[in-house]
């Protein structure tokens, strides 16, 4: 997989170079001129990697709901579900506020905005996201079916849970039904690893098309603030995520952030954790040695509400935003930004370009210009791949400390390096 992205991202920048200004390179063939990057980036990659996007996303519902059905009745005491639930969304948003005092303080100190100017044509239409109320009310479904065929990840979890617990207090019939819920489980976990012999190919594609087309010229009029978010994102990943790790479980946090290499990857190169969702549920379960109980509903719901990279962009992106203005913020508005922050990615659970959306809700709350998101949007795309890694290592480590405080992390899989190497 790391081939296939390396390959793509030289294959793509080198097209670029090569492109220069021009549309398309033309080889005349005689009987016709061959369009070099018409056939390769419009057609042959872009192709290929929106088939590999759309044969992980084909995953999400179905994986999700039977796995989740089958962790949650194979709980001995649903008392421990209230358990998972209240230790998850607990650590989930404590790492996102860290995210983003991490992320504010940094660009405090770098001050990335200072001396960049306002670009005339700055303007940006911020799409409303729901509020919090609705997504609360949003979340139990008026139809299940309805809710997995438009991929309502909140509303698919809910039911799932519901339907688990049913099954769990239904004696002879729900115990049934638990063995055709497992052998489901096996056969569409066995649908993912088939998958993943795809993984090479389509992750080429989606780096060879995206670096052949990216505006990387943008990233030098931006550069403190690129780099300011990156310091701020690896920062967070590497030591907050291995400091807690150590002191919370007593795990190797060495080798927690090799095992996610994998999925790290698929997140960089889809910008999408519910995408990638397959193979970070497969990770924390057949890699770090976590419990299916526990992983099936720690990390859907981690895809869906926990989103510590993109809370880091947004403390950046509002300090930036600020400096460019000229705005002073004061303690208050940053606790404010905090606040907004970490409860918006709850609040804007699955929703596309979740980034921005979130981005421009919490730029109001402190009466920033929205149209400084058009600053910034240039870079957002490679940012959105790195945050992404970031949003899904931090699914796995709260898995992980979830799991080992419940006794259902098998740390000998954990540490094992081989564990599901067949995996990649
Ligand atoms: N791409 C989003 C995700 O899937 C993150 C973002 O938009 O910031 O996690």
């Amino acid at each position: 997989i790391l081939i296939g992205m390396l390959l793509g991202i030289l294959i793509g920048l080198s097209l670029q170079f090569i492109l220069g200004d021009q549309q398309d390179i033309v080889i005349p063939l005689g009987l016709f001129d061959f369009p070099v990057k018409n056939f390769f980036v419009d057609g042959l990659f872009n192709i290929g990697g929106q088939i590999f996007i759309a044969s992980l996303k084909m995953l999400v519902v179905p994986l999700v709901f039977i796995s989740l059905v089958c962790g949650t009745c194979s709980l001995s005491d649903p008392k421990k579900l209230g358990r998972l639930g209240g230790k998850s969304l607990f650590l989930y948003l404590v790492t996102t506020a860290i995210a983003i005092t991490v992320a504010i303080s940094f660009a405090l100190i770098v001050a990335p905005g200072e001396g960049v100017t306002i670009p005339t044509d700055a303007s940006y239409e911020a799409k409303q996201a729901p509020s919090l109320v609705d997504v609360i009310i949003g979340m139990f479904p008026t139809n299940p079916i309805d809710a997995m065929a438009s991929g309502n990840m909140l509303q698919v979890i809910v039911f799932a849970l519901l339907f688990g617990i049913a099954m769990a207090l239904s004696g002879e019939s729900g115990k049934r039904v638990a063995v055709l819920f497992d052998d489901l489980n096996n056969v569409v976990l066995k649908l993912v690893t088939i998958l993943m012999n795809l993984a090479p190919y389509g992750v080429f594609c989606l780096m060879a098309k995206l670096f052949t087309t990216i505006e990387i010229s943008i990233i030098k009029s931006l550069a403190k603030y690129f780099c300011v978010v990156v310091a701020a994102l690896l920062f967070h990943a590497f030591v907050n995520y291995s400091l807690i790790l150590k002191i919370l479980t007593g795990l190797n946090p060495l080798i927690f952030l090799k095992k996610m290499e994998d999925a790290c990857m698929f997140a960089f190169s889809t910008s999408s954790s519910s995408a990638t969702m397959p193979v970070t549920l497969e990770t924390a379960t057949k890699k770090l040695g976590a419990k299916n109980s526990v992983a099936s509903f720690t990390i859907p719901l981690g895809a869906t509400i926990n989103m510590d990279g993109t809370a880091i962009m947004q403390g950046v992106a509002t300090v930036f935003i600020a400096q460019v203005y000229g705005i002073d913020l004061t303690i208050q508005d940053y606790l404010m930004v905090i606040v907004t922050a970490t409860l918006a990615s709850v609040g804007t659970a699955g929703v596309p370009g979740v980034g921005l959306i979130m981005l421009a809700m919490v730029l109001n709350q402190v009466g920033l210009p929205v149209e400084g998101i058009a600053i910034i949007i240039g870079v957002d795309r490679l940012l959105d791949m790195t945050r992404t890694a970031v949003n899904i290592t931090g699914d796995c480590m709260v898995t992980c400390v979830v799991a080992k405080s419940e006794g259902e992390l098998n740390v000998d899989t954990f540490n094992d390096p081989e564990a599901a190497k067949q995996l990649e």
